[in-house]
């Protein structure tokens, strides 16, 4: 592999507004990421801004440049939720602001661990104050004293970042489907509607058919670009612009996000979380912001014990378990701390020591048993509503899709075909966390998916750490579809991973 073909990754700038974040990106990289003509005229940086650095050996890395005004620290999370490394800048003239400590905060609720600091503005001031309160504030990060005026330090600031780079392992050889979080949407004329986004899993590639959550619609990749230039597929860590047929500007948002059909990315109102506060740690029943991906939504915080929360989301968040949370005040605002998902669809739940020890293997990375799935809901068994999982009371659903949920339920590891069911309450079910696509063709209940993972593990522990499509098929006594289907599904979710014939549990890092 040579360097400019060396594993993308994405760098994002931080630090206080007027600190020389976009001076700096600019003078790296030739670009102006101040695009807007109101950024130009007022000096400052709204939207995040877009470049390409090209380091020493030719390698290039993707440039987010976010803005540091107070009023944006939601963009900046936006921009940083798919960033591998930091700049930071510090002003010489300045010190350490506000918005200096926020986004430090922001950067490691994120787990973005690694970075540099750069003293900008050098040439107007000694940089011996910042550099100190730097190594106070990220200890550990090499600092550099910069100008983008004069050119001072970038040479350095360079080397730096290249050996960063070569030391973090890309996203891209990944597997999974595809899961990508919109910051833009745009129309571009006789090319249609354009998405713009960091590609979090998988690839994406000329042709494919996408869903878009958490509405459900489905679209078809025209083409795709990495940096203004046309690609067959683009691959995990890259900033990645996308044309889509089947979808109108006006029907995108940003924080949606464009997943594989048939993954277990999915909406949902709950999610089990570990989280980790700078100052000050909320308490129980405090409504909050809750940042995931470029989405964003409120949310009340529910203790579990430890270093544990449940948050009861007021809008549905695109999660998956081990993505990463910022947690934020609403008023005054500020960020408060943030963290890892644990379970993307637990029950609504208060703390147990049955629950606390669950949430202590998952964030160990150890496969679990979901608490449902000692409750066998396969296809001869007749479980009661009052067994089923809670939701936020939100999701209001219609008679026929409570009804489906019900079908769903009782078929347990062998559903009914999608083309059987009604498409608009499968999406309703889906939605609301009720329904888990887990082909092209097929939806299964939660429960029932729980059922099978427990049952999964439970077979491969008992095989040496391992099963095949053959063992799987008698140990659920169903057809080689459904078992085909599940370990897709399982490998799909990083619960598996295969090797030839076999399907190994991963046992770190591994969700659920
Ligand atoms: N003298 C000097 N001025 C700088 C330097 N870097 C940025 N500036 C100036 O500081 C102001 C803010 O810079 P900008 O890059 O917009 O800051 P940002 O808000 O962090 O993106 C602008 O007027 C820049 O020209 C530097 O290294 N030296
Ligand atoms: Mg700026």
């Amino acid at each position: 592999m040579n360097n400019t073909t060396a594993a993308p990754l994405t760098l994002g700038t931080a630090g206080h507004i007027d600190h020389g974040k976009t001076a700096l990106i600019r003078a790296l990289t030739g670009e102006d990421t101040d695009r807007l003509p109101e950024e130009r005229a007022r000096g400052i940086s709204i939207e995040l801004g877009y470049a390409r650095l090209q380091l020493p050996s030719g390698r290039q890395l993707s440039v987010i440049d976010v803005p540091g005004h107070e009023r944006f620290v939601r963009t900046m999370v936006a921009g940083a939720t798919g960033i591998d490394l930091y700049l930071m800048t510090i002003a010489a003239d300045d010190g350490v602001m506000p918005q200096t400590r926020e986004h430090a905060v922001v950067l490691r609720a994120l787990g973005v661990a690694r970075g540099v600091v750069a003293v900008t503005k050098s040439d107007v001031a000694d940089p011996e104050v910042a550099i100190i309160e730097a190594s106070e504030l990220l200890p550990g990060a090499e600092t550099f004293a910069v100008s983008a005026r004069t050119g001072h330090g970038l040479e350095e600031l360079r080397a730096a970042l290249e050996r960063i780079a070569g030391a973090i392992p890309s996203r891209a050889e990944a597997p999974g489907p595809a899961r990508l979080h919109v910051d833009r949407m745009f129309t571009i004329r006789g090319a249609g509607t354009v998405i713009t986004g960091t590609l979090w899993a998988g690839r994406i590639a000329h042709g494919d058919e996408l869903e878009l959550l958490p509405g459900g619609r489905h679209v078809r990749v025209r083409s795709v670009q990495v940096h203004d230039r046309p690609v067959e597929g683009a691959a995990a860590g890259q900033r990645v612009a996308v044309n889509l047929a089947g979808v109108a500007v006006a029907d995108l948002n940003r924080g949606d996000v464009l997943a594989g059909i048939g993954s277990d990315v999915q909406p949902t109102y709950l999610v089990d979380t570990q989280l980790e506060f700078a100052d000050r740690e909320p308490d129980h029943g405090d409504r909050v912001q809750v940042h995931h991906g470029t989405r964003e939504t409120a949310a009340r915080m529910a203790w579990l014990g430890g270093s544990y929360w449940q948050l009861r989301l007021e809008r549905p968040l695109v999660a998956v378990a081990g993505d990463r949370l910022v947690i934020r005040q609403i008023a005054p605002p500020d960020t408060l701390g943030g963290g890892i998902v644990l379970d993307a669809h637990p029950k609504k739940h208060g703390p147990s020591r049955e629950l606390l020890a669950r949430l202590e293997r998952l964030s160990r990375g150890e496969p679990v048993e979901h608490p449902q799935s000692s409750k066998s809901t396969s296809a001869g068994d007749q479980p009661g509503v009052r067994g089923s999982r809670q939701h936020a009371p939100h999701a209001r659903l219609a008679p026929s899709a409570l009804a489906l949920e019900q079908r769903l339920k009782q078929a347990g590891l062998e559903p009914p075909l999608d083309s059987e069911l009604d498409a608009n309450d499968l999406a309703a079910l889906r939605e609301a966390g009720r329904a888990v696509r887990v082909s092209k063709t097929l939806h299964y209940h939660p429960d029932a998916l729980a059922e099978a993972r427990a049952r999964l593990i439970a077979l491969a522990e008992r095989n040496g750490g391992s099963v095949t499509l053959a063992a799987l098929r008698d140990e659920h006594g169903t057809t080689r579809k459904f078992a085909q289907a599940l370990l897709e599904h399982f490998d799909s979710e990083k619960l598996t991973i295969r090797h030839g014939d076999a399907h190994s549990l991963r046992r770190s890092g591994g969700a659920l």
